[in-house]
């Protein structure tokens, strides 16, 4: 029996709808929109499903700095760099908890520890939970960024009130190869799926101004669009620019390409909180306020990212205030 050929039409689609379906070429002609255009489209799905001129704030601190075996070259914090960073171990739980407080008290609603690990030994991960649930105490979301997981890790991590845990892609398939070598692109991918499994928010994003072409950009956003379920939080880093590590002096990316990139994750993952993440400090207030506009809505909030650093908490205020701009409120009821 023949079947009518509109049985194969794929069906209509509107902007702002959920789909995990993205392929490389439509995610690559939404670069290729006129900018405006782009910024007008990613503005609009972004008040379909968030309220305007709300933007999360999470703050960031390094639980352990530096003497990371990983060879990430973008990384101030791999051991195979001299970057002159200090090494120190994991830090103590109850500092960790005053670090937390305080970010509370300067406004943040998430708290993300991140740890130099390939992955956490099994004595690490104990303190780290420790950690997690006197954060939680306090009533902050909580986000743990400790390089690979296994299933159980990810599940114990989850028992201790884990809420998000932050585990890049950071740049296409094709391109990864370029920038880390001491781990694949598929064992991120297991790591994402472990996190899923164990029931903790995905956050999961990338890098840009590493060298890569704007198709790698396209392809990195089709990974994320096209995940089972989209990740919660997708942080969209400009590259820090360190000495000693091999990225330092790699070609500036046009800030127009970087607002087009936060569109595009902005229109592939509707629902999403898109992060401008690493790299504000090198930006205007004019290309933050850009990135917004195209449906950006969290930040990192606080002085320092890991090791590099960040605007002023008083700086950030000040553009959120000038931008009419309110801190998005915790969704601690969603976590619980
Ligand atoms: N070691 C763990 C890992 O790599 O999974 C967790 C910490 S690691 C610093 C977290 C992420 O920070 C990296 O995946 C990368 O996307 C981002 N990052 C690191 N150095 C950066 C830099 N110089 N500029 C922008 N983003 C950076
Ligand atoms: C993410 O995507 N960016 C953050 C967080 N996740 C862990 C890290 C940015 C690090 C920038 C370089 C540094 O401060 O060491
Ligand atoms: Fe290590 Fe993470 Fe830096 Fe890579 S990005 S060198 S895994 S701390």
């Amino acid at each position: 029996m023949s079947v009518a050929p509109e049985a194969f039409q794929p069906r209509a689609r509107h902007p702002g709808e959920v789909r995990h379906d993205w392929s490389i070429p439509e995610v690559q002609s939404l670069f290729a929109l006129p900018l405006m255009d782009l910024l007008l489209q990613a503005q609009q799905v972004h008040r379909q499903h968030f309220v305007p001129n709300q933007v999360q704030v999470s703050t960031l601190l390094s639980i352990k700095t530096g003497a990371c075996p990983e060879d990430c070259t973008y990384c101030p914090q791999s051991v195979r760099y001299d970057t002159g960073l200090a090494r120190e171990e994991l830090m103590q739980v109850e500092d960790v908890a005053r670090r937390a407080a305080a970010a509370r008290d300067a406004g943040a609603t998430r708290f993300c520890m991140g740890a130099a690990w390939r992955s956490p030994k099994t004595k690490d991960l104990r303190i780290v939970v420790e950690m997690v649930k006197s954060v939680k105490e306090l009533g902050l979301e909580t986000c743990a960024t400790l390089g690979m997981l296994t299933p159980a890790q990810a599940a114990e991590l989850k028992d201790a009130g884990l809420d998000y845990y932050n585990h890049n892609i950071d740049t296409s398939p094709e391109f990864y190869g370029e920038v880390i070598t001491t781990r694949t692109f598929a064992d991120r991918l297991n790591t994402l799926a472990a996190v899923r499994e164990a029931g903790i928010h995905v956050c999961c994003g990338g890098i840009l101004g590493m060298g890569e072409q704007e198709g790698d950009r396209a392809a990195m956003l089709q990974v994320l669009a096209t995940l089972p379920q989209h990740p919660e939080s997708v942080p969209i880093n400009q590259l820090v620019q360190v000495a000693g590590t091999p990225l330092h002096g790699a070609a500036a990316l046009d800030p127009f390409d970087f607002v087009r990139a936060i569109a595009v994750a902005r229109l592939t993952m509707p629902k999403s909180h898109v992060r401008l993440s690493a790299g504000r400090e090198q930006m205007s207030d004019e290309l933050q306020a850009l990135c917004f506009m195209a449906g950006a809505n969290s930040i990192f909030y606080g002085e320092k990212l890991l090791t590099t650093g960040n605007p002023d908490t008083a700086q950030d205020q000040a553009l959120f205030a000038r931008l009419g701009i309110e801190p998005e409120p915790a969704a601690v009821a969603a976590h619980a």
